[in-house]
């Protein structure tokens, strides 16, 4: 009995959840010439826009890639997933810090505004060797 009721309890949960991701999606994910917003296509996320899309994955306890090399002043979107558990994605010296969760894909908008090198780093404790999660971005 027990049991059960909170296997409904999750279940309903569960259907809130999708509820909720599906209005958000819909609100949220149209581009503005109205293609077919499909996530797996990177050509279709931004068809007209001269931005360069990144796909990182991120697991205990290592981002892939890490090393990022981009050009002064390029405009990229890093399309960020988990694989495993929630990580985060923080970028100090530009004030980025983003929450990773797995099963869905995070997209961080970045400015290469300034030439150098970067460390990238998980801010979310993930595990035993999350200290050691971390990459760098060059830009030059
Ligand atoms: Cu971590």
């Amino acid at each position: 009995m027990k049991l059960r009721i909170s296997f409904s309890t999750l279940l309903i949960g569960l259907f809130v959840i999708i509820v909720l991701l599906a209005i958000f999606i819909l609100r949220s994910g149209k581009p503005a010439n109205e293609r077919n917003p499909e996530i797996s296509s990177v050509a279709a996320r931004s068809p007209r826009e001269n931005i360069r899309e990144i796909q990182i994955r991120a697991k205990q306890f290592s981002f892939s890639p890490n090393q990022i090399k981009l050009k002064l002043n390029e405009q990229v979107k890093f399309l960020i997933t988990s694989e495993d558990v929630t990580h985060g994605f923080s970028l100090p010296d530009f004030g980025i810090d983003q929450a990773i969760e797995p099963g869905k894909e995070t997209m961080v908008d970045f400015h290469a505004s300034r030439k150098g090198t970067f460390s990238f780093v998980c801010s979310v404790t993930c595990g035993t060797g999350h200290s050691g999660m971390r990459g760098t971005i060059i830009i030059e």
